[in-house]
């Protein structure tokens, strides 16, 4: 979208296996720590997207040791893998533990198959919570 940063959130709908898969996308920026905590509240399942072409500083680590501590199904994906300066394997290294995928936004079918693959790890039954106001 033109370079713009997100603020808010980013939201998008998937049918993954028949499952309705609803992907809540985070502000980056390490100023909007409030908003990942609101919007990560009640998550089946977390996704950390890097960048390939920078390197893991202190805020993807600070990111990444938050998500592994969540009692959640968590992922990597490295994005930007089709770059020239792109170094997946730097960053894997890095953030040894968790599942990692490396992808690209620019090839849809193997960031899906990702996501796809991340699906199957999640337990059956969550993807809509109830909130019972009474
Ligand atoms: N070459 C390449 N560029 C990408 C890829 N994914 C995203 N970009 C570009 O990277 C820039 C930033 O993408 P965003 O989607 O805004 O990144 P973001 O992480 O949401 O950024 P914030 O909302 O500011 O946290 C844009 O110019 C995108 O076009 C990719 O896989 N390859
Ligand atoms: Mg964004």
């Amino acid at each position: 979208m033109g370079g713009s940063t997100t603020i808010a959130l980013d939201f998008g709908k998937v049918e993954v296996n028949g499952r309705h898969v609803y992907l809540f996308g985070t502000p980056g920026q390490e100023r909007f720590e409030f908003a990942r905590q609101i919007i990560g509240t009640g998550m089946d399942g977390a996704i950390l997207l890097t960048d390939a072409t920078s390197p893991v500083d202190e805020f993807v680590r600070h990111l990444y040791d938050s998500l592994a501590g969540e009692n959640i199904p968590f992922v990597v994906m490295i994005n930007k893998c089709e770059e020239a300066g792109a170094q997946p394997d730097l960053i894997r290294k890095h953030l040894a533990g968790a599942p990692v995928h490396t992808i690209s936004a620019k090839d849809y079918r193997k960031a899906f198959d990702a996501l796809c693959t991340f699906v199957a790890t999640l337990p059956m039954g969550h993807g809509y919570v109830h909130h019972d106001l009474s």
